[in-house]
């Protein structure tokens, strides 16, 4: 009976961490948000998610800020001179009736000056401020160092 209850446990434990998260704010959807786990000292991380939009007119997502961070920067990946590098850019576009994905390798937010590193299993508020629809504070779940979101992508 005892060893059925803690089975019973530790599978309820085990469902809950795999619950994707998704967040609505208005004709928006936020999607599993996700960051990797940061070395000892290192000052910078990365969030993913996926916005779906269901409106019938276009959004930007604007900026982001943590209270973990220092700061938290739009970035892309992009080819100069030969060598993926990234760069920051002012706003990412969420098409209507479509989505903006940010992965590892693409697009992401980048959050600065980390006050400490992220751990594994960590939960980090992240606040996402849209031209339209507004800002939301999403909890992003700090998963192992190069963590896909639980999910597979086609390169
Ligand atoms: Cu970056």
């Amino acid at each position: 009976m005892k060893t059925a209850t803690l089975a019973f446990a530790a599978l309820c434990l085990v469902a809950g961490g795999a619950t994707a998260d998704e967040y609505t704010l208005k004709s928006l959807s936020i999607d599993h948000p996700f960051a990797r786990a940061t070395p000892p000292g290192a000052k910078t991380g990365g969030a993913f998610f996926v916005v779906k939009n269901a409106g019938a007119t276009s959004d930007r997502l604007l900026g982001a800020a943590s209270p973990v961070a220092g700061g938290a920067e739009l970035h892309e990946m992009a080819m100069d001179g030969g060598v993926m590098k990234m760069r920051a850019i002012g706003a990412m576009d969420v098409p209507a009736g479509g989505k903006l994905e940010l992965k590892p390798g693409g697009l992401h937010v980048m959050m600065v000056d980390l006050k400490q590193p992220l751990k594994p299993g960590d939960k980090v508020p992240l606040t996402l401020t849209f031209e339209k629809a507004g800002s939301i504070v999403v909890s992003v779940d700090v998963e192992a160092m190069g963590a896909m979101g639980g999910m597979t992508h086609k390169q």
